[in-house]
């Protein structure tokens, strides 16, 4: 491949894992649920304040192959995302999202809120473990915007 072939490759690489991180139908965290199969709703906050932004409650008790419907509302004045997945998942998503902040998502383990709208996950856990929900929006995260998914 010429130098010039290599770059475009490259570069369409690049343009598609910005337009979506896929996670294919399912991950370590578990799989895409179905509506008519939840076992369990969790309300969950995004809050903002005094240089903080945080989810509401933190940290969530999950039974293994429970699905659950997460309903989320954006209680601050900026957008903000919610994903679920692996702690080093996240990690990854959060790195790929410093280098492209636009990126958009279309992962049912995700979901983005408008200020004081709400956006719901629903997910079937199918594994036990220690996983993790957080707004990977650069900063975010490093304001406190994460909380831990306990499956047992
Ligand atoms: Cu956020």
């Amino acid at each position: 491949m010429s130098k010039k072939l290599a770059l475009l490759a490259f570069a369409a690489t690049v343009a598609l894992t910005g337009v979506s991180m896929a996670h294919g139908p399912s991950s370590p965290a578990g799989e895409a649920g179905h509506r008519a199969n939840v076992t369990r709703t969790v309300e969950l906050t995004m809050v903002e304040g005094e240089g903080r932004m945080l989810f509401e409650p933190a940290e969530i008790t999950i039974n293994r192959g429970d699905t659950v419907r997460f309903v989320v509302k954006n209680g601050g004045a900026l957008e903000h995302e919610m994903v679920i997945d692996t702690l080093e998942g996240n990690q990854r998503h959060k790195a790929a999202m410093e280098r492209n902040p636009d990126m958009e998502h279309a992962d049912p383990n995700s979901v983005k809120v408008e200020p004081t709208k709400t956006g719901e996950i629903v997910w079937r856990f199918t594994n036990s473990g220690t996983f993790e929900f957080a707004c990977l929006i650069p900063g975010h995260y490093q304001a406190g915007m994460h909380g831990r998914i306990v499956v047992r």
